[in-house]
C-alpha cells in the first residue's frame, strides 16, 4: 500500500462509461485503486468482469481483486443497454489483452467490500458508478464501518431536474441507478456517510456531443484512440427515449483529483422515495426530514473536458 496515494474502491456497473471512468481513474498518479466491484445492472455481468479484467491488465493491475455483486434490484435495465458495453470486448486493444481471471474473488461484493473495510489501516474512498446496492447493504449490516469511509463519491439521482427513468410504472422524475434498487438509495442516503452525489442536475452539463468527440481525436496516445473508440459506440446505439449519452460516471470519476474549483457542490439534507410512482426520486428535504450530505448542483463543463483531456495525455 502506498500511503501517500487515496485508497480508492470502484464500485461499477459494467456500461461504456463506467469502464472509460476505470481508465480515466487508472491515469490518476493520486490514485491507488484498491478493488472493484461490478454490481450486475446496466450490464451483463460476464461482460462487465471481461472488460474490466482487460483495462486492469492494460495498465498492469493484476493485483487489484474483482468482485461481483449479488444483490439485484427490483427495477431491472432495459436488456438493450445491458448489451451495449459488449461491444468493448470487440475492440482490437480488448481483444489483444489477456484478462486474468485469477483476480477475480468468489466472495459477493458486498461482503468482500465489509472484510476490506474491516481491515483497512486507513480510511478508504468509495466511488460509486452504478446502484449503491452492495455499500447500502455493507453499512447497514455493520454501521460501525463508516469510520472507515474518508468519502463516497456517487453517480446517481436528479435533485431538481427531471429523470430519466421511462418506465410504465414511473413519472419519470428519477434517475436509473436510484431507481434500480430504490431502498439501496434510501439506505445509502440514511447511513449519513460523507457522501457526495453527482445527479443529473451537474451530468446533463457533459453530453457526449460531436465537438467533444472532434477535440479528443486530436489527441493521438492509443490510450485517448480506445476512449474515442468506446465513446464512438454510445451515438447511435441508444433506444428511442433517449438519444444523448452523457459523461454521467466519468464526471463522478473525476471528482476523485479534480480541482474543486470546476465543481459546485451544495451541503444540505436529501432524501428518497422508494414506492410507485416516482421510486429513487431523490428530492431536498428540512432538516430532520431528511439526511445530511453533498451534491453537484452545476460544473464547469470545460474545465472537466481539459482535465479528462489532460489524464490522457499524461498517461501513455
Ligand atoms: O443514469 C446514468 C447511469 C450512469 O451510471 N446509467 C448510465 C451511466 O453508466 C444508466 C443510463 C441512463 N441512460 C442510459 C443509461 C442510456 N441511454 N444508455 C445506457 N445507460
Ligand atoms: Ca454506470
Amino acid at each position: 500500500m502506498n500511503k501517500n496515494k487515496k485508497q480508492v474502491v470502484f464500485d461499477h456497473d459494467g456500461g461504456i462509461d463506467d469502464l472509460l471512468s476505470l481508465m480515466f481513474l487508472l491515469c490518476m498518479d493520486e490514485v491507488e485503486l484498491i478493488g472493484v466491484c461490478v454490481t450486475p445492472a446496466d450490464c451483463y455481468p460476464d461482460d462487465a468482469v471481461e472488460s474490466t479484467l482487460k483495462i486492469l491488465a492494460m495498465f498492469n493491475q493484476q493485483d487489484v481483486p474483482v468482485t461481483v455483486g449479488n444483490i439485484i434490484g427490483p427495477n431491472p435495465f432495459p436488456g438493450d443497454w445491458r448489451a451495449q458495453p459488449r461491444l468493448c470486448r470487440a475492440l482490437p486493444a480488448f481483444l489483444r489483452t489477456e484478462a486474468d481471471y485469477s483476480q477475480l474473488k468468489p466472495e459477493p461484493a458486498h461482503q468482500w467490500l465489509e472484510a476490506l473495510l474491516m481491515n483497512a489501516e486507513v480510511p478508504v474512498t468509495i466511488l460509486m458508478t452504478g446502484p449503491a446496492s452492495n455499500l447500502a447493504k455493507t453499512v447497514t449490516h455493520n454501521p460501525g464501518l463508516k469510520a472507515k469511509i474518508s468519502r463516497v463519491i456517487w453517480m446517481g439521482g436528479a435533485v431538481e431536474v427531471r429523470g430519466n427513468v421511462a418506465m410504465h410504472d414511473h413519472d419519470g422524475s428519477a434517475e436509473w441507478n436510484a431507481y434500480w434498487h430504490p431502498q439501496a438509495t434510501y439506505d445509502l442516503l440514511s447511513a449519513e456517510l460523507p457522501l457526495v452525489v453527482v445527479p443529473l442536475d451537474a451530468t446533463n452539463r457533459l453530453p457526449v456531443s460531436w465537438p467533444f468527440l472532434a477535440e479528443l481525436a486530436k489527441i493521438k496516445t492509443p490510450l485517448a484512440e480506445l476512449a474515442g473508440q468506446c465513446w464512438a459506440a454510445t451515438v447511435t446505439a441508444i433506444p428511442a427515449y433517449e438519444f444523448t449519452y452523457f459523461m454521467w460516471d466519468v464526471l463522478a470519476t473525476s471528482l476523485l483529483t479534480i480541482d474543486e474549483r470546476a465543481l459546485t457542490i451544495q451541503a444540505g439534507y436529501l432524501t428518497a422515495s422508494v414506492t410507485t410512482p416516482d421510486a429513487g426520486r431523490m428530492s431536498v428535504a428540512p432538516a430532520g426530514k431528511g439526511f445530511a450530505c453533498q451534491w453537484l448542483t452545476d460544473v464547469d463543463a470545460d474545465a472537466v473536458i481539459n482535465y479528462l483531456f489532460e489524464l490522457l495525455q499524461t498517461k501513455k
